[in-house]
């Protein structure tokens, strides 16, 4: 657990899981119940260098194709960049931070879906020391619908365009590392709209104490 004042709550989930509407959402919640709009952040991205690294992560270049292990270490200096200039000054001024997206991210996605673990757990251990989240909210979704509903928006970007298996090995990372820590909580995010937001508002109205009490 950290130690600041704010809270640190973060959105996961595979591509078209629902992420933009729950964070919405959760960022009213967090308004009513704080008085105050979170810091909104999301990664990889969030500072004007993190967006940059962005950039290199989501657009596929064919003359020089980016190595997974180039891909790993590119998303850590990212949430680095965030982590230092945004997310640790908000929360030490007692400010709530509501990201879109995470570290879990790169557990499920480059140690999961590249198998990268060893890689990610020794570059999250040396970049992180520890810092996590206060709550996630894991919006679970079988990836072929999560793919259709992304598709249904326009072009797929680099990562989107990965085979499904990259997607399945992702989705079972995100779930083995939600069994494992009472801080994320699992959404069945292949509900219609409006009971993904019911199971969100409960599980976060519930929580909300819980993380007061915590300071
Ligand atoms: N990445 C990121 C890594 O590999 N490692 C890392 O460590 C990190 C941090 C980020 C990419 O980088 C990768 C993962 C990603 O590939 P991104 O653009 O931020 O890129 O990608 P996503 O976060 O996946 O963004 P998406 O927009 O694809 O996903 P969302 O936000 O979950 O999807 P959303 O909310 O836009 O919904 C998609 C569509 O589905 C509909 C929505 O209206 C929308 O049209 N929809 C529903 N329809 C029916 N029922 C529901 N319940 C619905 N929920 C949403």
């Amino acid at each position: 657990m950290i130690n600041q004042t704010g809270k640190f709550i973060v959105i996961e989930g595979l591509e078209g899981a629902g992420k933009s509407s729950a964070i919405a959402l959760v960022n009213d919640l967090i308004e009513q119940h704080t008085g105050q709009a979170p810091v909104c952040t999301r990664e990889p991205g969030g500072t004007p260098l993190a967006e940059k690294i962005r950039d290199l992560v989501k657009i596929a270049d064919a003359s020089d194709p980016l190595s997974d292990e180039a891909e790993c270490l590119l998303i850590y200096a990212a949430r680095t960049q965030l982590i230092s200039n945004v997310i640790k000054p908000a929360l030490a001024k007692g400010q709530w931070v509501l990201g879109d997206r995470h570290n879990l991210s790169s557990l499920a996605y480059q140690g999961g879906g590249r198998g990268l673990m060893p890689l990610v757990k020794a570059v999250s251990d040396a970049c992180l020391a520890g810092f996590t989240p206060d709550l996630t909210l894991y919006l679970d979704i079988d990836p072929k619908l999560g793919l259709t509903r992304a598709k249904s928006r326009g072009q797929l970007d680099r990562i989107e365009q990965q085979a499904i298996d990259f997607f399945e090995r992702a989705r079972q990372t995100y779930l083995q590392l939600a069994q494992q820590d009472d801080s994320i909580i699992v959404i069945d995010a292949s509900q219609s709209l409006e009971l993904v937001h019911q199971a969100i508002r409960s599980q976060l109205l519930h929580r909300l104490p819980l993380l007061f009490a915590n300071k």
